[in-house]
């Protein structure tokens, strides 16, 4: 993986850049749709390629353990194959997903045990495992296996919780650097910063994490329920410490505001499952804020999504029909709402990259957040 960056905003943090991997470019700042079980859902590879040039995607150790399972992935050739697409993909290492979808789950220093959401059976992840996992799923990218501690926590929880972390990283480092990948491409390993909303535990983090020296960094713990300013605080305190030079990963965050002031504070990869749960329950993300295309007010609006865009269901499809889809739950309603949101979600980063090499980002940000802000 290489990182080069091409721009740097005046008057804030952000920067633009590109990523290479074996499976193409990505150009940051950047957000990546979450196709959790090898799809993004609603979504088809086509569409996500040439209606909304998604650049990159994410998927989960934890769900594709269990489903297809490691065999299967495998015997297809890793899950570009499986999927058909072949331009990036991000994997979380399922120290996440874990904690917020297992039904019974033990955090012991070893790794965690948990019962699978789909048949109770019980597992263990360990941080070598993580490893190994993800070096059959074969993203371009794949993360540590970390704690991700819930909001509110408590200190000595949080101090506690970042020094297994660290451990558990040393061993995903040693495991992963201790074997090859599995179909012939390069991958690489981006830790997680943890520490709740305590600056100190964050700086302590953050220190850690620079000094594993991989590729890129991520951090995690944030917008689990946290109010914005500390999310920020905490983005602030990390990215003072992580090194410049390299990808800095914003984990499932968040809201347009969100993604917009933590580009701004030096933040350069985002996933969030957002704008594709969001549209599936009717909630569309516009230039204008956020509006509930299930209210009665769009029953007889024939006017078009959005007029000005350049995605083709903007333009073709109607409020009065989509609200009808969504209303009706009709499988098209998700498709055309969630089509929708990812090409918003795509052109906000985007716009952001424009605006960073152009060298006015922080006006058009401000700008922005007043006016998502205003129906958000
Ligand atoms: N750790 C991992 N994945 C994550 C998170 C984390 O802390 C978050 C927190 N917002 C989202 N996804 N491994």
């Amino acid at each position: 993986m290489k990182f080069s960056l091409e721009a740097k905003d005046p008057l804030s943090k952000a920067r633009a850049g590109t990523i290479t991997t074996a499976h193409g470019e990505i150009e940051t700042p950047i957000f990546m749709p979450v196709g959790t079980a090898g799809t993004v859902k609603a979504v088809h590879q086509r569409e996500l390629e040439q209606d909304i040039n998604a650049q990159i995607i994410l998927g989960n150790t934890y769900h594709l353990y269990l489903r297809p399972g490691l065999d299967i992935l495998e015997r297809a050739g890793g899950l570009h194959k499986f999927i058909g697409w072949d331009r990036p993909i991000l994997t979380d290492s399922g120290g996440y997903q874990v904690y917020s979808l297992s039904k019974v789950r033990k955090i012991k220093e070893e790794g965690v045990t948990f019962r699978s959401h789909i048949d109770g059976s019980k597992h263990l992840f360990t941080p070598e495992y993580a490893m190994d996992i993800q070096r059959t799923i074969g993203a371009d990218i794949i993360m540590a296996f970390d704690e991700c501690t819930p909001y509110p926590c408590d200190y000595n929880y949080a101090a506690a919780s970042i020094k297994m972390t660290h451990r558990w990283l040393k061993r995903c480092c040693t495991r992963f650097d201790n074997t090859q990948p599995k179909y012939g491409f390069d991958q690489t390993l981006f830790p997680i910063v943890q520490g709740s909303v305590y600056k100190d535990l964050r700086e302590k983090s953050a220190e850690f994490i620079a000094n594993m020296n991989r590729e890129g960094n991520a951090i995690g713990g944030l917008s689990v329920g946290e109010p914005a300013e500390e999310m920020y605080a905490m983005t602030e305190v990390v990215c003072n410490i992580l090194p410049y030079e390299k990808p800095r990963y914003l984990m499932g965050v968040g809201t347009p505001i969100n993604l917009l002031e933590n580009i701004a504070l030096g933040i350069d990869m985002f996933d969030c499952v957002m704008p594709t749960r969001n549209a599936r329950n009717g909630m569309l993300f516009t230039r204008n804020g956020l509006i509930n295309i299930r209210n009665k007010k769009w029953e007889d609006d024939f006017s078009p999504l959005d007029a000005d865009s350049d995605l083709h269901v903007d333009l073709v499809t109607s409020k009065a029909y989509l609200r009808h889809l969504i209303h009706s739950k009709e499988m098209l309603g998700a498709q055309i709402a969630t089509l929708h949101n990812l090409h918003f979600y795509l052109w906000l980063v985007k716009e952001a990259r424009k605006r960073i090499i152009a060298g006015d980002f922080y006006e058009w940000k401000n700008k922005m957040v007043k006016v998502l802000g205003n129906k958000l």
